[in-house]
């Protein structure tokens, strides 16, 4: 960190934090009550992870989100806004391992320090409501929640490829998967393996998850989880295999383009398709079974890069193509993946890209069956992907290849060897996790009468306090015998429990639903104060948090909606995303670039709220910053000289000589800032707020020293001043307020109104004439001198077209009313 200078400072920051803070608790100023009489407003941050220390993005993402919540109640609306901790999750997990502090000791460690830190902030959160989710009084409605799923259908267990490090003996998540396909702590090549997992139908929500028209989001979030939901309209059409004398007949591709299926010369499967093994000739089996283990090692995303080339090999058998009876070549292929569409794709080399450098190379025929408008039947250089006129099509030829679509796709349905269908991206939510520090699953299994769910009544199924967390690639939880063995609940023979425990996005999923009575024990929240509340009117926090976080509470609402538990179809009305606060050096901050700024120091510098109201101003909010030392000293600067000038003794005002025209004027200004602090705060935009009042500020200092202010007028806007900076600034406004002999709290007061008639810029609208003709009408403000006037009369384009080709003799200003241009 860079040598802070010592700020020129009047006000004590620390004592006034110190006495307010504590006022506020005394008097319960944030607590929050079920008033159904206010207007309600919920406003919600994304809870934090409790790493340890409060960084400087967690005051980036908090305290602006607590200056409009703050905002919202001084416009009369009764405001909750919790917070809490997302307590369960790896890091905890990591630090028992290596440091053999128990992962409870160490994230309630963590969550006191933070919630201190929390609390240098000033923020209005109701610490009686806080969430910490790795409790049981939290984590059982986990569990709760997992039984009415399973119930309904929509939690299941399956089979399913999962991160596999030989070299850890263990399952990795994803974000534990380097770029090149290995293991981030040893290096080995991470494999795929089929585990047996727990599963959120999420799937079933796929369409209903695409329409976001009852929720105000940015439309990047939108356009992510539009992506990421992948929806795909196209066709199914079966390739006859009967020759091999399988079970299995017949080999259904997948395909967005079936205009263009007269044009297959060749087909693929996915490595891990099953008719695989069946077909492939002896001669041919060694090659694929050596490109199998290969790909194996592959990620998926690895698998479906297109800057790869794509590769493939020839498994020595052949299908038919049923619209032409053709025989053709059936190959293995990485960049088939058996988890989308269904596992298998024809291949066009004419109209794809890939498939035609993969025909290139594999030396197989490439035919034209979508035409451009100019061909005759010249060989293609690379694949035509445009629209065009089916040639080479038996009865389609002559459509354009949209008809094409359509019309093959009939003809697919009407005999019976395809049908059209929408695919998706998506795939269900993978929940289970071989780890210890998570929500045990509620199941358990017995030989005799198979998978049982817990019963309701033996929640919290409680994680045991010790664990061996030795990472043997299984679930921690199955060397603790006791925790281990359990009683069938169906014949009362032994049994075991389901050992792996929930991902965290799981508690993070409906959250917001418990803030609305913490405390509540029949359930994981109280029916009437959920339906008072109602869902987050207005949620803030990052946008990395796009299609996990942010999707799986809106399933899990949806989800709940179905089983009768809730009743609305979203969880987030609004959403605001913040953007990223970078290091002095305008990057990314890291401990090893050495640019982390700790907020600690600087608040016990300059006091909680510079940080704050820097932190507001440093720029746009979505579009984030750069930490500066120079701009909060800066800030530290505006706000001491606030302080000096709400303090000045308004009592000296009687001996200033009050002028009618700057009474005026310094009205109209604080009016004026009303309005636009009221926009910009409902808008999110703190920056151009605070510079607002900081205009205020000089404008009130510029009459102060010139002495044309009246004590009414100066009294008025140093009391707006402080109501419009309490927001932002906390404890500085509850101090000035006070000091002015108002009741308590600055915090309880209404936001302040403005007169538009008054806050009107003097402005007019001037008539422009040529030769005595009106041609135009321009709004000028009231101060217009005579040469603007003229300027702005001639720069207005449609007099400028009207003077073409004249000349000009004359121009006569009359202000206040209008300008006569002569020419001829
Ligand atoms: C033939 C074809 C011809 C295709 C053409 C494209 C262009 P989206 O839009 O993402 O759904 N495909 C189908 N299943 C696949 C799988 N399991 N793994 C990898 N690729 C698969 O993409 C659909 C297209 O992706 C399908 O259309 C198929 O290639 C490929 F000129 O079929 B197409
Ligand atoms: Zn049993």
């Amino acid at each position: 960190m860079s040598v802070l200078r010592r700020s020129e400072k009047i006000f004590d920051h620390q004592s006034i934090e110190a006495k307010w803070q504590n006022a506020w608790l005394q008097n319960k100023l944030y607590n929050v009550r079920e008033d159904t009489n206010l207007p309600k407003w919920y406003e919600l941050t994304m809870y934090p992870y409790p790493s340890g220390d409060l960084h400087v993005g967690h005051w980036y993402a908090m305290s602006p989100a607590d200056a409009h919540a703050r905002y919202k109640r001084m416009n009369g609306f009764n405001v909750l806004h919790p917070m809490g901790f997302d307590a369960f999750g790896l890091p905890a997990e990591n630090a028992a391992i290596s440091r053999g502090i128990h992962p409870y000791k160490w994230t309630m460690g963590n969550i006191s320090n933070m919630r201190r830190q929390l609390k240098s902030m000033g923020s209005m959160y109701d610490w009686n409501r806080e969430i910490v989710t790795c409790e049981p009084s939290y984590y059982q409605w986990n569990q709760w929640f997992f039984l009415q799923l399973y119930k309904n259908g929509l939690a299941y267990r399956d089979f399913a490829p999962a991160n596999w490090c030989p070299g850890c003996n263990t399952v990795l998540a994803n974000e534990q998967v380097l770029n090149d396909g290995t293991c981030e702590r040893c290096d080995s090549l991470v494999e795929r393996r089929e585990l047996n997992q727990w599963f959120f139908k999420i799937t079933q929500y796929a369409e209903e998850l695409l329409d976001h028209s009852e929720i105000d989001w940015p439309n990047k979030i939108n356009v992510m989880q539009t992506n990421w939901i992948g929806k795909s309209t196209g066709t199914e059409i079966n390739f006859d295999i009967t020759e091999f004398n399988l079970k299995t007949t017949e080999l259904t591709a997948f395909t967005t383009r079936i205009d263009t299926v007269f044009g297959v010369t060749f087909v693929v499967l996915a490595p891990e398709h099953p008719v695989v093994e069946e077909i492939t000739t002896p001669e041919n089996l060694d090659a694929v079974n050596a490109y199998i283990n290969k790909a194996r090692h592959q990620s998926e995303i690895e698998r479906l890069s297109t800057e790869k080339v794509k590769t493939g090999v020839f498994t020595g058998s052949y299908c038919i193509n049923p619209m032409n009876g053709e025989r053709i070549p059936l190959l293995v292929g990485d960049y088939v993946l058996m988890t989308y569409g269904t596992g298998v794709v024809m291949g066009v080399p004419a109209h794809d890209q890939r498939d035609f450098e993969f025909a290139e190379k594999y030396q197989l025929p490439v035919r034209v069956v979508v035409a451009p408008n100019d061909w005759d039947g010249e060989k293609l250089e690379k694949a035509f992907t445009n629209p065009g006129i089916q040639v080479n099509s038996n009865q389609f030829d002559g459509l354009d290849n949209y008809e094409g679509i359509e019309k093959i796709s009939d003809y697919i349905e009407e005999n019976s060897i395809g049908r059209r269908t929408t695919n998706y991206r998506m795939r269900d939510w993978l929940i289970s996790r071989q780890r210890y520090w998570g929500t045990p699953i509620p199941i358990i299994y017995c030989e005799k009468c198979g998978t049982l769910p817990v019963p309701e009544t033996d929640l919290p199924i409680v994680l045991p306090e010790d664990a061996e967390f030795r990472p043997t690639g299984e679930s921690p939880l199955k060397f603790n015998h006791d925790f281990l063995n359990a009683e069938c609940p169906n014949c009362g023979n032994a049994a075991q429990r389901e050992t792996d425990t929930m991902d965290t996005f799981v508690d993070s999923s409906w959250y917001f639903l418990r803030f609305t009575n913490p405390d509540f024990s029949d359930g994981p929240f109280d029916p009437q104060n959920q339906s008072d509340w109602g869902m987050v009117d207005q949620y803030t926090g990052g946008a990395e948090h796009a299609v996990m976080h942010l999707l799986y509470s809106r399933f899990f609402v949806k989800a709940l909606r179905d089983l009768g538990i809730v009743h609305a179809n979203e969880p987030f009305k609004r959403l605001f995303n913040q953007g990223i606060i970078l290091g002095q050096d305008h990057e990314k901050m890291s401990k090893s670039r050495g640019n982390v700024v700790a907020p600690d120091e600087y608040v016990e510098e300059f006091g909680a709220d510079t940080v704050r109201c820097f932190l507001m101003f440093l720029g746009p909010w979505d579009q984030g910053g750069s930490w500066s030392d120079e701009g909060i000293n800066g800030m530290s600067r505006w706000l001491n000289r606030l302080w000096d000038i709400s303090n000045r003794d308004p009592l000296l005002i009687d001996e200033f000589e009050t002028d009618q025209n700057a009474q005026k004027e310094i009205q109209r200004i604080t009016h004026k800032t009303i309005r636009r602090v009221t926009e910009d705060l409902e808008k999110f935009k703190f920056n151009t707020a605070l510079a607002a009042l900081m205009e205020l500020t000089n404008e009130l200092n510029k009459y102060w020293e010139s002495k044309t202010i009246t004590s009414d007028d100066w009294n008025f806007s140093i009391k707006n001043l402080i109501l419009m900076l309490a927001p932002m600034a906390p404890h500085v406004s509850e101090e000035l307020w006070e000091k002015h002999q108002h009741k308590f709290s600055v915090h309880t007061q209404s936001w302040p109104s403005w007169d538009d008639q008054i806050a009107a810029d003097e402005i007019f609208t001037m008539v422009v004439q040529i030769n005595g003709k009106v041609r135009d009408k321009i709004v000028v403000p009231v101060s217009i001198k005579e040469d603007e006037a003229h300027e702005t009369a001639l720069s207005s384009p449609k007099i400028a077209t009207h003077l073409e080709n004249a000349e000009l003799r004359r121009i006569i200003y009359i202000p206040g009313k209008l300008v006569n241009i002569v020419a001829n």
